[in-house]
């Protein structure tokens, strides 16, 4: 979750804003890196079979490090080339010996490359949450099993100030370099600063993100099929001006005025009542009373049976008129005037839960509120990508301008949405396609990813050879909730990627803060769902089983 800065230090806090903001989205990926080595040492002591399809270790000739000093590539300069043998004394998360190059391509798009003595002849690209601006440094702790690893800030700096999407404005190359090119160009440079520092280049690329990085996943596939074998796309954010549209809806709803920012209108009382009365409709409707919804498409609860707050005079136990509307919106899909649906309504869970709906679409979360100088994180994205992204106004004001964000979001959908589901040719050179989804992420609908897998598998005949889909029930924006949601992402993707085997089923697990499993579920590739078996502990993924709905 986002934490405050040093304490009584807000100057150090509010240089940390977007680093956090891109941590939130990567908070998920984060955890499961520490996972991961656990995962790949079981893989090489596991069967014989997977070790001899492991790619042999390349070792880097000596002075490789001191060689790439010399490195000229066109529009790109490297602004420091490290050479730490002792990864330990630089507390670098890549715990073995590497050559760490930063450098920047055209104008300003920053780049970190962490090239490992012994390379496991892979590269590791990690994605970016939210507005990007900051290099994700988390992926350079997969280079201590051996993998290249490589982030960019997608051609911008965080702002420092909570300002969101100033960067923007005025800008189309940083826009676009943020829409899809930062990573592409990126992940070239690095494909060339392998070669120059092993001898050859990566037998297997890959790509993992959540959220915004979701998306960057997507448009490498779509856009870009050669740059990656495997891609791992979390909670992705795919019709991104629908989605823009959908925040502004909700922040209408649940903000009438800005006035409303320090006393919304939906208040935690109301989360907790709206929760219990879900749970209390439809928890059981998957066999385990668990504080999880295996899929909310399945609960009928209707909003009409909370009750209505005498005199309209709000209390603990009801609603008034305005909490009844606001919430009504929120679950409601945004539409046209002809009904079409635009984005679809938020589904049914997690509505209390601390990363809920308090952060996210209605609350007046403290913590967002010091960070981002907003109530939650719709409002931010809303209106500083309504600003900065859209109109290039910053004096844009939702009270004011009534437009329908997600027509005038047409200007630069081209560029920034990721929904093109012909993916033939990713398909075509043997790449593969994790999407995984929380069931209760309160940011990004999780019906959008069903909509765009259904929309990939009816494009593409043989898209269930390249492209599986992981729902993760009771799960919130990339990680948290009530439901499991570390699970081996890249593990899997690579198993898929050389070994040829498909995902059927993914093991998520649920840490304690002492990081104690306490819940295994299985995750299953999509329509299948995990279904209780009846007996045993529901908190044993062996009590499951996946099966078709
Ligand atoms: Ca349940």
């Amino acid at each position: 979750m986002l934490r405050p800065g040093a304490a009584g230090d807000s100057r150090v806090a509010s240089r940390c804003i977007a680093r956090r903001l891109n941590l939130y989205f990567t908070a998920m990926t984060e955890r499961h890196y520490a996972a991961i080595g656990l995962t790949f040492a079981a893989m090489l002591l596991a069967a014989a079979p997977i070790r001899a399809q492991e790619p042999t270790t390349v070792t880097a000739p000596a002075g490789a490090c001191a060689g790439l000093r010399d490195l000229r590539l066109p529009d790109v300069r490297l602004t420091e080339v490290v050479d730490a043998p002792d990864s330990l004394a630089h507390g670098d998360l890549a715990r073995t010996p590497h050559c760490r190059v930063t450098g920047v391509i055209s104008k300003e798009i920053l780049f970190v490359v962490t090239l490992p003595n012994r390379w496991n002849q892979r590269l590791l690209m990690g994605g970016n949450g939210g507005f990007a601006g900051v290099i994700n440094r988390a992926v350079a702790r997969n280079a201590t099993y051996g993998y290249v690893t490589v982030s960019t800030n997608t051609g911008h700096r965080d702002p420092d100030d909570g300002a969101g999407a100033k960067w923007a404005l005025n800008n189309p190359e940083r826009q676009i370099d943020y829409a899809f090119l930062g990573v592409h160009r990126t992940v070239e440079v690095a494909k060339v600063l392998a070669k120059a520092f092993y001898g050859s280049e990566p037998r297997y690329s890959y790509f993992d993100g959540c959220s915004n990085g979701g998306r960057q996943g997507l448009m490498e596939v779509e856009r870009y099929p050669e740059d990656f074998d495997g891609v791992v796309a979390g909670a992705p954010a795919i019709p991104f001006t629908h989605i823009f549209a959908s925040f502004a809806r909700n922040l209408r709803a649940a903000y009438p005025t800005p006035a409303y920012f320090a006393k919304p209108i939906v208040t935690q009382a109301n989360l907790d009542l709206l929760s219990a009365r879900v749970l209390e409709a439809c928890d059981a409707l998957d066999g385990v009373k668990d504080g999880v919804l295996g899929d909310p498409r399945d609960c009928k609860f209707q909003l009409s049976s909370l009750p209505s707050c005498p005199n309209d005079k709000a209390a603990a136990s009801c609603v008034t008129r305005a909490q009844r509307h606001a919430i009504e919106t929120i679950y409601s899909p945004l539409t046209d005037a002809e009904g079409t649906v635009i984005y679809p309504g938020q589904p049914l869970g997690g509505e209390n839960l601390p990363g809920g709906w308090a952060a996210w679409i209605a609350g007046a979360d403290s913590l967002v509120m010091h960070d981002f100088h907003y109530p939650s994180l719709q409002p931010f994205f809303a209106i500083e990508g309504a600003r900065y992204l859209l109109f290039g106004d910053p004096s844009w004001d939702y009270t004011q301008n009534r437009a329908d964000l997600y027509k005038e979001g047409r200007r630069i959908s081209a560029m920034y949405d990721a929904d093109d589901p012909n993916i033939s040719k990713f398909g075509a050179r043997k790449g593969k396609l994790i999407l995984w989804h929380g069931w209760a992420d309160p940011a990004l609908n999780p019906l959008e990813t069903i909509k765009y897998y259904e929309q990939v598998v009816a494009k593409n005949a043989d898209a269930r050879e390249y492209v599986r889909l992981f729902m993760e029930p009771g799960v919130l924006h990339c990680a948290g909730g009530n439901g499991p949601s570390n699970a081996p992402w890249l593990a899997t993707i690579v198993k898929w990627v050389e070994n040829g085997v498909a995902p059927e089923q993914v093991t998520a697990t649920k840490q304690d803060s002492t990081g104690k499993v306490i819940l295994a579920r299985p995750l299953c590739a999509y329509p299948k769902h995990a279904v209780y078996k009846g007996s045993g502990n529901s908190a044993d993924a062996n009590n499951f089983v996946c099966r078709e709905p």
